[in-house]
């Protein structure tokens, strides 16, 4: 079964966990722990991705793949990014910014090769909520953030990247955001729209990712906290396969 068809149906259940993993954080002498705690872990997926990154992503997703059996995706800051190692691609556009760049241009760059590879994609209108400080996404795109307040815009913004035709919803506060995207805002666009939800960004504890749970995000993506404390993997694993949303 595809990757997107099978979250699909296990969304129809419950939510479910990705563990972002950024290349450039994982160190040659911390890999083998990390990629065996993942493995050994309750979590769905496995997001690989970052805004910069510098080491060698191919590699990375060799090894993952090799000892991880959850389907492993792309999260990718930028068209060079691709490898067709991964399981699936998320074909990004930045819907939340005003840079044709990371709306259409990386896009071009990549869609040939993506093509060719065979590789399965899923088009995820990526927007950008702000998160109390500027993350890397925000200053790597040269895009504004939607301002937290304004769930109205969110909505808005939401709500065309479903007429558009995109899959997925990917709601991101950056990483390390100081606030992850508010509860008010994921509810609203759960009642109001079909796409299933991902959200990410600043979830480091287990109130604030119960919020999201409750909220009704679909796919609950944590990156920075699990590389302070590998330890929070398993109870953040616990949380969300036993967690049963309100609006489900
Ligand atoms: C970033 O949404 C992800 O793109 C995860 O964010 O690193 O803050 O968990 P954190």
């Amino acid at each position: 079964m595809d990757v997107f068809d099978g979250i699909k149906k296990q969304i129809e259940h419950r939510s479910l966990l990705a563990v972002l993993v950024d290349p450039d954080k994982v160190s040659p002498n911390s890999e083998d722990a990390l990629v065996d705690h993942i493995a050994a872990s309750k979590a769905d997926l496995v997001f690989v991705g970052g805004s910069l990154i510098f080491s060698d992503i191919d590699g990375l997703v060799e090894r993952l793949k090799a000892r991880i059996s959850k389907p492993v995706i792309l999260f990718p800051g930028l068209s060079s990014h691709f490898t067709p190692k991964v399981d699936a691609v998320l074909f990004l556009s930045l819907l939340s910014g005003r840079n044709p760049d990371f709306l259409i241009g990386n896009q071009v760059h990549a869609a040939i090769p993506i093509l060719r590879s065979g590789v399965e994609v899923i088009p995820t209108a990526y927007i950008l909520i702000d998160g109390g400080s500027t993350t890397s996404v925000e200053y790597m795109s040269n895009t504004k953030p939607i301002p937290a307040n304004k769930p109205d815009i969110t909505l808005a913004t939401a709500a065309a990247a479903q007429l558009l035709g995109f899959k997925m919803l990917y709601l991101e506060a950056g990483s390390g955001a100081q606030h992850h995207v508010p509860s008010k805002t994921i509810r609203t666009l759960k009642q109001q729209l079909s796409l299933p939800m991902i959200v990410g960004g600043g979830i480091r504890t287990e109130k604030a990712l119960r919020e999201v749970l409750d909220a009704g995000a679909d796919i609950v993506v944590v990156g920075t906290a699990f590389e302070e404390d590998a330890s929070l993997m398993d109870r953040f694993c616990e949380i969300v396969s036993q967690h049963r949303g309100k609006e489900r």
